[in-house]
């Protein structure tokens, strides 16, 4: 093969030298996250390894990411066509689809408006409808955990975290919230792991098209979750449609349903796009909402149960600043410097989304003085970035502390700022201040009332299983009341 020559003035990236068809898929391994961590060391920030045979970018240093998403941002705004992506809302995902820019920025402005509007309506008693569906679903936690612990004495802490999580984006996307026995969706929520192993960055699966006619279980797996994801969202979608009424816009599926009522009318609108990918935007919005946040509070809470004096100082906080007397809410955030800093550290240390949804060049460009073609796959390694010994002092170990001043009484805004776990510029996610608005005041509302622990003498394997979204093992833990929030006593 011959490659495209290289214009003057510019360089052919560094990078491994691949083997034929499989190219570097060995030495990317299991664990892509660490082994182009490891890459970096040796050929530095930006590389270029080959997956099958395609070539593939990798960025792995702060500058040079910022320098690519931030000022060149058109430049690397693309989506690559991988073959696992065609299967995600039948291929027309907003996320992962390879949408002409024009379709994607309209869907994204309408995605966004739609989060916002549906986020921040008024509710009474509320702050807003985020705010009310969290504090519902969170103490409704947290009366499952009480009862599950007295027939159990243990719980899997995913397994009914995700189900909750899922109820506060159903209320703002749906304007539904399911039972925790329901077995449609608590079923499909249980399955985001196995979503996360097939779109996580570096499957070798969306390169080597000779791997697809292998009998593949995980491919057939992935295959039936989209399936049945796309089937619960397009029966609510249906009962959506089938009691529509303009006057009374209850969610975002309504929103959604009313845009494309309202675009009929208007024909000189710039750019097409179908009813099923205004409609679809949903399926991207609920399945964000939920498999991100749970996957962080998880997190969470197998951190509070390895550093118990982490969490015995998040409690005393909590209940100096806000006391017993009443639940946490948003607007607590300001005051509770410690569990902000926890926050962050857990998206730090766990990098739990370590790379952002591959990218993709919209045209030949360059970087840092190398030339990358139009249509080049690239990987960006937020792990890399959040455990750059140079960014980081002794990255490796777990201490909230680094995000807090020297008095160790507010949080320091710069220190936080250099955490990547929402990818930057023209993709980054649009969900950023749902997901972290939320991750605080479940754990606020969690902390308050309860106190984590795990098995006795029994250690948490705290190693990630790699995806998209990365998660530990599952566990069983323990909850026991916190003083003065004894079993119905509220
Ligand atoms: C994209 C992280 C929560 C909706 C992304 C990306 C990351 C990310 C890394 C990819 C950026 C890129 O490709 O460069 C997170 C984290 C979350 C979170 C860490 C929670 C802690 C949410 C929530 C929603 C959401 C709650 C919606 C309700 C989206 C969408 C995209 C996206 C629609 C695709 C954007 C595009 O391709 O233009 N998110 N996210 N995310 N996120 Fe989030
Ligand atoms: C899902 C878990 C799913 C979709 C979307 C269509 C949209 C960077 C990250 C998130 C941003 C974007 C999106 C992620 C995935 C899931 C998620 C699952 C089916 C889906 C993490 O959202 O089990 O099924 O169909």
């Amino acid at each position: 093969l011959m490659r495209t020559k290289i214009p003057e003035g510019l360089q052919k990236l560094p990078g491994p030298k691949p083997l034929p068809i499989i190219g570097n898929v060995l030495e990317v391994g299991s664990n892509p996250h660490l082994s182009l961590t490891a890459m970096s060391k040796c050929y530095g920030p930006i590389f270029q390894i080959q997956i099958g045979t395609r070539p593939v970018v990798v960025l792995g240093g702060n500058d040079v990411i910022r320098q690519a998403l931030l000022k060149q941002g058109d430049e690397f705004a693309g989506r690559p066509d991988l073959y696992s992506m065609r299967f995600i809302s039948d291929g027309k995902s907003l996320a992962f689809s390879t949408d002409q820019v024009g379709v994607w920025r309209a869907r994204r402005k309408l995605a966004q408006s739609a989060l916002r509007t549906f986020a921040t309506v008024p509710s009474s008693e509320y702050s807003c409808a985020l705010e009310e569906h969290i504090s519902k679903e969170g103490l409704y936690l947290i009366e499952r955990l009480h009862t599950v612990m007295k027939a159990d004495g243990s719980f899997d802490p995913f397994r009914h975290i995700v189900v909750s999580v899922a109820n506060v984006i159903c209320g703002i996307c749906f304007g539904r919230r399911y039972s925790h026995d329901d077995d449609e969706l608590v079923g499909l929520v249980n399955l985001s792991d196995e979503f996360g192993k097939i779109v996580g960055s570096g499957n070798p699966a969306d390169f080597i098209p000779f791997l697809r006619i292998l009998p593949s279980t995980t491919m057939k797996k992935f295959k039936a979750i989209n399936a049945r994801f796309s089937k619960l969202v397009q029966k609510i979608v249906k009962e959506h449609y089938d009691c529509f009424d303009k006057n009374n816009i209850r969610d975002i599926t309504d929103s959604l349903i009313e845009h494309c009522e309202d675009r009929k009318l208007d024909e000189n609108s710039n750019v097409q796009v179908s009813d099923e990918k205004i409609v679809g935007i949903v399926n991207d919005l609920f399945g964000a909402g939920f498999d991100t946040i749970s996957t962080a509070l998880s997190w969470a809470v197998v951190y509070l149960v390895s550093y118990p004096e982490i969490q015995e100082r998040l409690q005393r906080e909590l209940n100096e600043k806000i006391g017993m007397d009443r639940t946490p809410r948003l607007s607590d955030r300001t005051d509770l410097p410690y569990l902000e800093a926890f926050i962050l550290e857990i998206f730090r240390h766990s990098s739990f989304l370590p790379f952002t949804i591959p990218h993709c060049t919209s045209k030949d460009t360059s970087l840092n003085g190398y030339f990358i073609p139009k249509d080049t796959c690239v990987f960006v390694n937020q792990w890399q970035v959040n455990h750059d010994p140079e960014l980081w002092k002794d990255p490796s170990s777990f201490n909230p502390d680094r995000f807090l001043t020297a008095d160790g009484t507010d949080l320091n805004k710069m220190e936080g700022e250099k955490v990547l776990v929402f990818g930057l510029g023209k993709r980054r996610c649009i969900g950023e201040s749902i997901g972290r608005a939320e991750v605080f005041l479940f754990l606020a509302i969690l902390l308050q009332r309860l106190k984590f622990s795990g098995m006795p003498g029994e250690m948490l394997d705290m190693t990630p299983e790699y995806g998209l979204t990365m998660k530990h093992k599952r566990c069983l833990l323990r909850v026991t009341p916190q003083p003065g929030f004894e079993l119905g006593s509220y």
